[in-house]
């Protein structure tokens, strides 16, 4: 062992009879928080103008729940006094530049453990907690794009190999939609996340939006950032600490998976509603579980948006599965209740779809008590939303094939994930040319479902087709890495899932189903407009594309994206 591993491994491993079991808590006890707002412009006589926030990163402590004693986190917010987990949300304005300074005010020791034999940002005294902003969904320049090797601690004092600046400009100049920001610092993301490094970042663009008519407002139209997490009995988080190759990998585990089911910052709120329309803009934070949302009393939802961009039109469901880091944009209308309180529920097995059921506590999500009065509801579920052209596959410029391989051990338990097979430090091998659109088939030769995200390109999924003989496919692909030469289209013959109506359209995050081909095609150029980007996309340290799985994007689902012009 390494001095090192030795000065990274801080917590040691805890018995299970230290970890808060779930089922002693009471659920539907706290309410739902509304995290703070933070608005990314300001008006000077009457004219929107850009603004410049700070907002700093904070260890502090956080109830999670009435039961559950202070947690310490990390969390985001302008002051220590007022950060939040997830962090406030942040309001921009189309067209108008938000610039956000984030700073790392974080000790020098991490709260969780974490594993120096993955690739991971390491500053040379050892101290320190690494960290770095992406802004999830944003189309901005490379430089604000929070690239993995970006990071830095606390006061700046240690920087990444490609750390550029200390101020991020957002652009803003994309179609209104549902964003985060969170941590990505190279092979520290999961914990950092867990840490509580999340928050909302809303586009919004009120000429195009307003006439919509949907449910509007800070009481109407609300955010639900969900996430799973366990605790011990001192209030904090419980993370394995023992690796499932220890001798590979001390601390690295495949997925986390927590017990108890967080919105807004609490285990299972509550939340009083009134008999009317309501916007949720739901957005899964979870690291590797998947959520199966429905209500109890067979309430619907309609969906309006998905992660990046307005649908077409609404979309109704009885249920529906958010990968992390998906978003759903969804209406859901009180008034049609038959009764007067619902639970929003989950029966997604996790890890998703082969893992174990869901159990009385992680197959619950939060509980919304409605009020009796039935009111005048002037907000209403347009018959066409937004379109935004969708390109014919044959303007596409090429094709490339993004194979996912994991790798195990010889008591075969997984080691690492890669993308083509190659590490992140290899040399980009995606260069997509500036305004054109490319088809990614992505072939996923493992069993888990592994939710795709590109960072600057925007994708519409079109094909989801499983592979036939995928062994014998499987073992070419090990030896070869070449889809042509193993001849994918002999294996591309499966059965074919349709793309549910409301993944349909523009996204940024898709679901890429075990032993198939999910055909994307990915456009490097803004949807909402024909005009080319406003900021140089080719800049360093470029882009990168990733499994949104952050166990897996940590070791190291995760490839550089550059773009050329
Ligand atoms: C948080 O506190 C800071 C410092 O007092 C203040 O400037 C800021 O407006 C507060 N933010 C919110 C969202 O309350
Ligand atoms: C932690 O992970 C190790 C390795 O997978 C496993 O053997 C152990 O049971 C886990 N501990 C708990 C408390 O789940
Ligand atoms: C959150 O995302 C994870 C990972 O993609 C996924 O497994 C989980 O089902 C999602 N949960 C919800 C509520 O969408
Ligand atoms: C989601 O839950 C519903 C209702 O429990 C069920 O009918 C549906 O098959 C589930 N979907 C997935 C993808 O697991
Ligand atoms: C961009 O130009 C193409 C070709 O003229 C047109 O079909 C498409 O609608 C335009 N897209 C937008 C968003 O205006
Ligand atoms: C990141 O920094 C390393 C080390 O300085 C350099 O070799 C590499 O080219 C940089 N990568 C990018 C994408 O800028
Ligand atoms: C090659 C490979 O690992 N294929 C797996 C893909 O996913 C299916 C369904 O989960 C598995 O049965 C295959 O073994
Ligand atoms: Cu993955």
């Amino acid at each position: 062992m390494s001095v090192a591993l030795l000065v990274f491994l801080t917590s040691s491993s805890v018995a299970e009879e230290q970890i808060i079991s779930v089922s002693k808590l009471r659920m539907f006890v706290d309410e739902l928080p509304d995290m703070p707002k933070v608005h990314g412009f300001e008006f000077v006589n009457g004219v929107p103008k850009s603004k410049s926030l700070k907002i700093g990163m904070f260890k502090k402590k956080w109830k999670f729940h009435r039961d559950i004693p202070p947690t310490p986190v990390f969390a985001f917010g302008e002051s220590k006094h007022n950060a939040t987990v997830p962090g406030p949300t942040i309001e921009a304005l189309y067209g108008i530049d938000t610039y956000v300074t984030w700073r790392n005010h974080l000790p020098s020791k991490h709260i969780l453990p974490w594993d120096p034999t993955i690739p991971t940002a390491t500053p040379s005294d050892k101290k320190g907690v690494p960290t770095v902003v992406h802004l999830h969904g944003g189309i901005h320049e490379p430089a604000s794009d929070g690239n993995a090797n970006s990071w830095f601690t606390a006061g700046f004092k240690e920087k990444g190999p490609n750390w550029t600046q200390k101020t991020y400009r957002y652009r803003n100049l994309q179609q209104p939609g549902n964003l985060w920001y969170h941590d990505h610092a190279m092979g520290l993301t999961r914990v950092n996340l867990l840490a509580g490094l999340i928050g909302a970042y809303i586009v919004r663009h009120p000429d195009v939006e307003a006439p919509l008519g949907l449910p509007m407002g800070d009481e109407f139209d609300r955010t639900l950032v969900i996430f799973d997490r366990s605790f011990q009995s001192d209030g904090s988080i419980y993370m394995n600490s023992t690796g499932n190759n220890p001798s590979i990998h001390p601390q690295w585990q495949p997925e986390y998976f927590g017990d108890a089911i967080i919105v807004n910052g609490k285990a299972w709120p509550r939340m009083q509603v009134r008999r009317r329309k309501y916007r949720f803009r739901i957005i899964n934070a979870s690291n590797a579980r998947f959520f199966n949302l429905s209500f109890t009393n067979g309430l619907r939802f309609t969906h309006v948006a998905s992660d990046s961009a307005y649908l077409k039109r609404p979309v109704i469901t009885k249920d529906f599965l958010l990968g992390p880091s998906e978003i759903t944009d969804v209406v859901v209308d009180f008034s049609k209740s038959k009764s007067d309180s619902v639970i929003l529920a989950n029966d997604a097995p996790y890890p998703y779809p082969s893992g174990d059921p869901v159990n009385d506590a992680n197959g619950k999500v939060m509980k919304f008590v409605i009020l009796n009065y039935k009111e005048f509801d002037t907000s209403r579920i347009p018959q066409k939303l937004i379109r935004y052209p969708e390109p014919e596959l044959s303007s596409a410029s090429r094709t490339r094939y993004i194979a996912m391989y994991e790798y195990t051990s010889d008591i075969d338990e997984p080691v690492h994930l890669y993308l083509n097979g190659k590490p992140y430090e290899s040399p980009a091998t995606e260069t997509p040319k500036a305004g054109t659109t490319e088809v990614w088939n992505v072939i996923n030769l493992t069993e888990d479902n592994h939710p795709l995200h590109i960072h600057l390109g925007l994708f519409v999924a079109l094909d989801q087709r499983e592979l036939v003989n995928v062994d014998e496919f499987e073992t070419c692909m090990m030896k070869l890495n070449d889809p042509i030469k193993c001849q994918l289209s002999k294996y591309a013959r499966g059965k074919r899932t349709e793309v549910p109506d409301h993944e349909k359209g523009w996204k940024n995050v898709f679901k890429m189903m075990p032993g198939s081909v999910t055909k994307i095609l990915v456009r490097f150029a803004y949807i909402h407009s024909n005009i080319s980007y406003v900021f140089d996309p080719t800049a360093d340290p470029g882009y990168v594309y990733h499994c949104h799985i952050l166990d897996h994007e940590d070791n190291a689902m995760m490839r550089p994206l550059k773009i050329i012009s």
